[in-house]
């Protein structure tokens, strides 16, 4: 399974790992998290933020159930936490929230952000983010590709971490 790159996304006993907005707040609630705002004029809520590398696809996961008013999930990028990449919803029921988004820097940012229209509350659990491409673990390190000097042209071609070499003339022994 591919590394959850948020920091505490099931909330198990806390919300250790997590931020209110200026306008927002975030409490533990049996188990998930209760996002609320502590103004009733502006839109805020909260957020976590975690690694990214620019050009990478990632792709966020998480349950949604909105108590009282709707909530938008929105990602952001490393300089605005609540704005940059993507904005989904206003979800004003209970949803399994999926989105697919490209990080444009080494840090992004998953806010759930409640709008500004009343006393909006949120509940939110099971907040996975995974990059796409991670490479699966394997039991055994990648073999080395033989790099066979002077044996023609050499093609290394790579997906997700596995890398195949492969050249154009045949492969000469390096013992001979
Ligand atoms: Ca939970």
């Amino acid at each position: 399974m591919p590394t959850n790159l948020i920091t505490n996304g099931t909330f198990d006993t806390d919300v250790s790992g997590w931020n209110r907005g200026i306008h927002g707040l975030i409490t533990w609630e049996a188990g998930r998290a209760r996002v609320s705002k502590s103004s009733l004029i502006y839109p805020d809520g909260a957020y976590a933020s975690f690694p990214t590398v620019a050009g990478r696809t990632y792709r966020a996961t998480l349950d949604l159930s909105p108590v009282s008013g709707g909530a938008q999930v929105r990602v952001g990028n490393g300089t605005t936490p609540d704005a940059g990449i993507l904005t989904a919803g206003p979800f004003t029921a209970a949803a399994a929230v999926d989105v697919t988004f490209t990080a444009v820097g080494p840090a992004s940012y998953l806010y759930i952000r409640l709008p500004d229209s009343a006393t909006s509350v949120t509940l939110i659990d099971d907040v996975r983010v995974i990059w796409t491409a991670e490479p699966e673990p394997g039991p055994d390190p990648d073999p080395v590709p033989v790099l066979a000097g002077h044996a023609g042209r050499l093609e290394i071609t790579g997906r997700a971490g596995r890398t195949t070499a492969a050249t154009s003339a045949p492969r000469i022994p390096l013992e001979s």
